[in-house]
């Protein structure tokens, strides 16, 4: 596709559903435009655009796109590189991944969000299991490498900058890493394209939106 195609995200400013497109965006190099919404507050046009009253949206010359990971297909299909594999079944395997990705997401949008401690516990915990299914996809190499850049990688690297974050505002936030997925995490946050994908004081505002909800981990410490 060429680039006279106008693109457009519109985002919440700490989505990592959304975070997912702007790595995608940012590694293949592809102009596009962000425009931020309040979730609290959705604009009329918003509420009118997105069935699921949910960001991202990807705006294409105005047509609309929702869901992150059929956004994801999408950019993969419509810009150079192309990340996904050619292979039929690798590719299902990396888009069932990347579904696996999202259900992470909720998990860690409930530790954050957790009001007391038995439930930072219990997230936290269910956290730390749910990751040990990604060790033998990693050790066989299904999600690519240094040298190659997936959508399973723009899909979960959200996912680790935000426990990354929540172990810094409290160290009982910590859920540890098999191996093989602390050194895929540490690979991913080093990406230019990864740093790039968030607004510069995220953290700040990651903490200030936190403790606004009242969240445990921002305010027992
Ligand atoms: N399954 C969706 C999840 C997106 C999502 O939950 N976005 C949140 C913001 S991070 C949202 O828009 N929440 C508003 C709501 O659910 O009302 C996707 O992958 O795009």
């Amino acid at each position: 596709m060429n680039q006279e195609t106008e693109i457009k995200l519109v985002s919440f400013i700490l989505c990592p559903y959304v975070q997912r497109s702007v790595i995608l965006l940012e590694s293949k190099q592809v102009r596009y435009q962000i425009e931020y919404i309040d979730l609290e507050r959705p604009p009329r046009w918003f509420q009118q655009l997105s069935p699921l009253g949910r960001v991202p949206l990807l705006l294409v010359d105005g047509e609309v796109l929702f869901e992150s990971a059929v956004i994801l297909d999408y950019i993969d299909e419509s810009f150079s590189p192309r990340f996904h594999p050619v292979d039929n079944l690798k590719r299902a395997q990396h888009k069932a991944w990347i579904e696996f990705g999202s259900s992470l997401l909720v998990l860690q949008h409930e530790l954050a969000m957790a009001t007391d401690s038995a439930v930072v516990e219990e997230k936290r915990g269910d956290l730390q299991a749910k990751l040990d299914y990604l060790v033998a996809p990693l050790e066989e190499g299904l999600f690519g490498d240094s040298a190659h850049f997936s959508l399973v990688d723009a899909a979960f690297a959200p996912l680790f900058m935000r426990l990354d974050l929540l172990t810094r505002f409290n160290p009982l936030a910590k859920v540890d890493y098999p191996q093989s997925v602390a050194g895929w995490a540490e690979r991913l946050a080093s990406l230019p394209c990864v740093r790039d994908s968030v607004v510069e004081d995220f953290p700040q505002r990651f903490r200030s939106y936190l403790e606004k909800k009242g969240a445990w981990l921002v305010i027992a410490c």
